[in-house]
């Protein structure tokens, strides 16, 4: 069995028995027990001066994390700058938001090649390796120019554009470039995965070869051959269930089933950030309870949001604009004993979050454009079967493409919002029940293990080799 080798802009470092954070973290540290391997990237630690010149390594068992301290530029330019101003818009179709310049496109590129410089000596000819997400397109290019030929695969964790909006950036025929020196390019949707093949379709003299009905692409581009796929990401159900059952009962889960006093609960959980449409979320709460009155004073709506990306201004403006909207909203509708709007730009643990999931009547989960969205997935997951929550669910998540069953919503039309809420605070339990098992079911078949196996799987055989689905 190859080892595996995980890059990934930021490493998930735990200590030996601790659990990790979240459910990526907890599949690739599984994939990499089995294996033995390396997982490759940034410390998360910024330093004045130049980047760390040798990598930290800590051995866990079969397991190496070796880690970067990145210097205030190369943070700056690569991670601040292109990843997180360039391409996070970019991906998520948001052409005004994109900052674009020259600076951190070389920034972008500088931090990916060191990256490169200090993962080569530590790999062994028959490693697999398996890179993570925008912050690293050019990773596998730069190794391969160091002459590495070991099997390598890439997963994108956010959305594909089309071409029409991938040609806004300045020589993206670079960065397709780049992704293409991948034997395996992973996509949560048919919807991203299409984006691709388009792109290389119109925008280079390479082609495309649609493999089965749906889901797997044999690309042949700027001299190479991969393969591209559908693999769309998931939780760990079972543990979540699982978790869900007693975390009902925990002291915060009292704490605010206390606070309700027998008022209804719509929950949002988000990093707070453009992609997630939380001010049209926020305005579609205010619709329902103008078009709905019923529900003044019988509904609260719960919004966890911790800040992310605090360094980008358009972060710094989206908090300010959420502030102003939870404000308002509260203004005009809070009676003396009734907050509407319970706003919190904080994060909790996973058995909190579980078991305020598990007490909400509706998961409210509206991004405008979201890679997939594991939040809808941890929400029905959560919910006790005997008398489940329903999920209204953005149609232009990842997520809604395998979760039909949840309502399915424009997060753009903020009414049809507030009467989708409406439906799910009325809906009967039979329908509830059947909804939720129907999602369930999905959730069972296809989850983190699923995912993280498949991708492993197909890496293994790619890019020549792999089963017409
Ligand atoms: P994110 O944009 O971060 O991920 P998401 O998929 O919802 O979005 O994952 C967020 C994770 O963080 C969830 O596991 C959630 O429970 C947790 N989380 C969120 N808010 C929290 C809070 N307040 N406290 C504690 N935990 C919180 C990116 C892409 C997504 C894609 C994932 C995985 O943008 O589209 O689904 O990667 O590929």
């Amino acid at each position: 069995m190859s080892r595996l080798v995980v890059v990934s802009n930021r490493v998930a470092l735990m200590e030996e028995g601790k659990q990790a954070a979240g459910g990526l973290a907890v599949a690739i540290l599984a994939a990499l027990k089995k294996t033995g391997g390396i997982w490759f990237g940034w410390s998360g630690t910024v330093v004045d001066g130049e980047s760390q010149a040798e990598p930290t390594k800590t051995e866990a068992g079969k397991l190496t994390y070796a880690t970067l301290d990145l210097g205030r530029r190369d943070h700056e330019e690569y991670y601040n700058g292109f990843a997180n101003q360039t391409l996070w818009p970019l991906f998520h179709y948001r052409l005004g938001l994109i900052s674009v310049n020259r600076r951190t496109r070389e920034g972008y590129s500088r931090v990916n090649a060191y990256f490169a410089d200090k993962m080569e000596p530590l790999l062994r000819p028959d490693d697999m390796v398996w890179v993570h997400d925008y912050h690293l397109i050019p990773f596998g290019d730069e190794l391969r120019r160091r002459g590495c030929s070991q099997r390598m695969g890439f997963f994108l964790h956010t959305p594909f554009p089309p071409p029409e909006l991938l040609t806004a950036l300045p020589n993206h025929r670079d960065l397709i470039r780049e992704l293409c020196a991948y034997d395996l390019v992973g996509f949560h949707t048919a919807t991203d995965l299409r984006g691709f093949c388009d792109y290389i379709r119109t925008e280079t003299d390479g082609t495309v070869e649609q493999r089965g009905a749906y889901g797997t692409a044999m690309i042949r581009a700027f001299g190479r051959t991969l393969m591209a796929k559908v693999f769309p990401i998931s939780i760990d159900t079972p543990a979540l269930e699982s978790l869900a059952r007693t975390a009902g009962r925990s002291r915060q889960a009292e704490r605010l089933r206390e606070s309700l006093v027998g008022r209804r609960l719509i929950i949002g959980v988000d990093r707070l950030d453009y992609s997630k449409g939380l001010p049209q979320r926020f305005a579609a709460f205010e619709q329902l309870l103008e078009s709905y009155p019923e529900h003044c004073n019988r509904v609260s709506f719960l919004q966890v949001a911790p800040p992310s990306r605090e360094d980008v201004p358009e972060y710094i403006a989206i908090r300010r604009e959420l502030s102003e909207m939870a404000g308002r909203i509260n203004g005009r509708f809070a009676e003396f004993d009734w907050q509407p709007i319970r706003y919190l730009n904080r994060s909790f643990g996973q058995r909190v979050l579980a078991g305020f999931y598990r007490l909400a009547n509706v998961g409210l989960v509206t991004p405008l454009r979201d890679g997939m969205n594991l939040v809808a997935k941890e929400y029905v997951a959560c919910q006790d079967a005997d008398n489940p929550g329903v999920l209204v669910l953005s149609q232009f998540a990842g997520a809604a493409h395998e979760m039909g069953e949840a309502l399915i919503v424009n997060p753009f039309d903020i009414e049809g919002v507030g009467d989708a809420l409406q439906r799910a605070l009325t809906m009967p339990l039979g329908e509830r029940k059947e909804r939720h098992a129907a999602l369930m079911q999905t959730l069972r078949r296809q989850d983190i293990n699923w995912w993280r196996e498949s991708y492993v799987d197909a890496l293994t055989r790619a890019p020549y080799d792999f089963p017409v689905t």
